[in-house]
């Protein structure tokens, strides 16, 4: 064998080998802004499982939502169409009905409660629906807790909400959660409240702090009204199709890198409400405590009825969320 055969035949072996250990890309969507917790914590797993498989899988952020809205994301996830994404569980109730246990107005009593019930048995619930579906989850960020914000006029009392139309993410629990609050509802991608806001097409949305402040609302609606209504999860997913090709051993380093990242994400949630809080309120934001919380949860009582009477398979997740904690 010539020296020169022997060198283009190693070449070629290299090639080979090269398309074989070609690294899997996997395209994330991301909706908010580089410098958020659940951004920065999406990176950092990234980062880990490129580490952990030697290069083998990739994946990339795609931040700001520039891959399209919240409900195509989940079906492109759905189809395999992008790799991985952190979703919120609000646009994902049209799509699994499970997850609309999670959109029930006051669900949760507070943050730790909704840690113990995700962390637990109630969460592998909500995986196992998510799975059914196409998207695994991994592991689940927070997203503090919701509250109605507006253009016009501090919130009190559920007889405020008149007259104002709120955006509302795209579920229909939330326009009846509004509807049976005396508001008006619209849903609408994220994307588009902030000029929405502007411009008097809608009067208020809601959210937590960090997305009222990074998304830059506050800047157009200067009413922020601690009604805290709705305390979502979000989950760090990855289409079910793709995770199928993952060998055994990188999913389980894979798991451990996405139970960091959540670590992460709620150490970095922690601070950025306070953060988001304080630079609100410095730039001139109204913020008030509503005056009798019990008059918004009562209202919420026929959602709850219609809810169960609709879906009485998820009456029991219900009972077991109320009964964590
Ligand atoms: C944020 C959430 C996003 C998106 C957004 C919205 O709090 O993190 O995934 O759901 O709210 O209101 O659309």
């Amino acid at each position: 064998m010539t020296q020169i055969f022997k060198l283009s035949a190693l070449s070629a072996i290299a090639m080979a080998c090269a398309t074989v250990a070609q690294a899997d890309d996997w395209r994330g969507w991301a909706i908010h802004p580089d410098d958020y917790p659940n951004t920065v914590a999406m990176q950092a797993f990234a980062d880990k499982v490129a580490e952990v498989t030697e290069g083998r899988i990739t994946p990339t952020v795609y931040a700001n939502g520039i891959l399209g809205s919240q409900p195509d994301a989940i079906e492109q996830v759905r189809a395999g169409a992008l790799e991985w994404a952190n979703f919120n569980m609000g646009p994902m109730g049209e799509i699994v009905p499970a997850t609309n246990v999670l959109s029930l107005p006051f669900i949760f009593r507070d943050i730790d409660q909704m840690h113990a019930a995700m962390d637990g048995d109630v969460g592998q619930q909500f995986s196992d629906a998510l799975s059914e579906a196409g998207i695994v989850a991994l592991s689940w960020f927070d997203s503090g807790s919701r509250s109605f914000y507006n253009t016009s006029r501090p919130i009190v009392t559920p007889a405020d909400m008149d007259g104002l139309k709120f955006r509302v993410m795209n579920n229909d629990l939330y326009v009846q959660m509004v509807e049976q609050l005396g508001g008006n509802a619209t849903p609408m991608a994220y994307s588009e409240v902030y000029q929405s806001l502007q411009t008097g097409v809608i009067d208020g949305a809601e959210n937590n702090y960090p997305s009222f402040e990074s998304s830059g609302h506050y800047e157009v609606a200067g009413y922020y009204s601690k009604s805290n209504h709705l305390i979502i999860p979000e989950c760090l997913c990855v289409a079910a199709s793709v995770w199928e090709g993952v060998s055994d051993e990188d999913k389980a380093a894979i798991q451990i890198a996405a139970q960091e990242a959540a670590e992460i994400q709620r150490d970095l949630w922690a601070e950025r409400e306070e953060a988001s809080r304080m630079k609100v309120e410095e730039a001139g934001v109204q913020i008030n405590d509503v005056a009798d919380p019990a008059a918004f949860q009562s209202a919420m009582e026929p959602i709850y009825a219609d809810f169960i009477a609709a879906h009485p398979e998820l009456e029991q997740l219900i009972k077991d969320i109320q009964a964590t904690e």
